[in-house]
């Protein structure tokens, strides 16, 4: 009877390790057949019952029974490790001679490349760059520019304000009145101050409520309006092309006096007329002038010893112009295709 169950017992344990597939089912099969409360084991435990005619035998039997699972177990562990090896080598291969994956390099935004084209220049000419903070005072934004309280331009209107003395700067002038007023008087203060600027507008294809501005400032001994043309002369053909003139109109700013306008002659058509100069042969560029003594005072400096001069102009303006670009929004939805065409520009 027993060596006719322990017989059983091996056929069934043979059968179910040679079907495991996994490690899981190997263990088991282990606790199963060959566990502290498994049949052999109480087999075995049980031999005591049994006659000493039949205890040699059946004990022979439970015993090789025993071993033969415990080495088949063993066997199919070894075997199913090796190829669960196999398997996870495969899947993790890894073919070191494939080519590397591509990676596209960035590039300047168009108007970093602008305003980088600009500074170069300004820097060849002993400029130093400046900058300062976009959340500004009230005082740096128009006090100190002589704009006064009741000027129109201070419109909650027209700016982002904070509280009721701070606000988003409208305009990068502010950097160069705290620049003016770090010298404490004594010049000479030779800058040029890029930024981004606020304004409370609606954007369309030339409004857009945040923009950027670069601004120049050359305050000194007997610096004269002929300086400022001479230097805008310079900008001008760097920017727009050797054989370009340029032309001063009067105009008319708060913080500088006189003030002007500087046009360029058109690079497209030289100065004939066509349809990007309107049929002017002149393109509009930037504003300028000489500081307005109430801003040197301001910051510190005598009229009666210094003089200056300041221009400022928009970074967007000058690459629409030079690109045809149709709409200022294009440089801040950054959409790739259109940033895409000026790539290393
Ligand atoms: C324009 C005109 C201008 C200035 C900016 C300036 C700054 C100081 C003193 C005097 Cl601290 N002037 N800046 C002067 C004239 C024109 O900008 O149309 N910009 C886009």
């Amino acid at each position: 009877m027993l060596k006719e169950k322990l017989l059983e017992l091996r056929q069934q344990a043979l059968s179910n390790i040679d079907s495991a597939d996994e490690l899981k089912a190997l263990q088991e099969a282990h606790v199963r057949f060959l566990g502290k409360k498994g049949p052999i084991t109480e087999i075995l435990k049980g031999m005591g019952k049994l006659s000493k005619e039949e205890r040699p035998d059946v004990g022979k039997l439970a015993n090789e029974v025993r071993q033969l699972i415990a080495a088949r177990i063993e066997e199919k562990k070894t075997d199913l490790e090796a190829r669960l090896l196999d398997l996870k080598l495969e899947s993790e291969k890894l073919d070191v001679t494939l080519p590397g994956r591509k990676t596209v390099p960035g590039s300047h935004h168009l108007l970093a490349s602008i305003i980088r084209e600009v500074e170069d220049l300004f820097i060849g000419l002993g400029f130093s760059i400046e900058e300062g903070p976009e959340v500004e005072q009230d005082y740096y934004n128009f006090e100190a520019l002589n704009l006064p309280k009741d000027h129109p331009a201070r419109d909650m209107q027209d700016s982002f304000y904070i509280t009721d003395d701070i606000l988003m700067r409208t305009h990068t002038s502010p950097v160069q009145a705290r620049t003016l007023e770090k010298h404490k008087g004594v010049g000479p203060v030779k800058i040029i101050c890029p930024g981004k600027v606020y304004r409370r507008d609606n954007d369309d294809a030339t409004h857009s409520h945040q923009f950027m501005q670069i601004e120049g400032l050359y305050v000194d001994h007997k610096v004269r309006l002929s300086d400022l043309k001479g230097i805008l002369t310079v900008f001008a053909k760097h920017m727009f092309g050797a054989d370009r003139e340029i032309r001063l109109r009067p105009s008319f700013f708060p913080f500088t006096e006189p003030s002007v306008e500087m046009d360029i002659s058109c690079f497209r058509c030289g100065g004939h007329g066509c349809n990007v100069c309107k049929g002017t042969g002149w393109i509009e560029i930037l504003g300028a002038g000489m500081v307005h003594p109430n801003v040197l005072r301001m910051s510190g400096f005598d009229p009666s010893e210094y003089t200056g001069f300041a221009f400022g102009m928009g970074p967007e303006r000058i690459a629409m112009l030079k690109y045809g670009i149709e709409d200022i929004r294009h440089f801040y939805t950054d959409d790739i295709r259109f940033l895409k065409q000026f790539y290393r520009a």
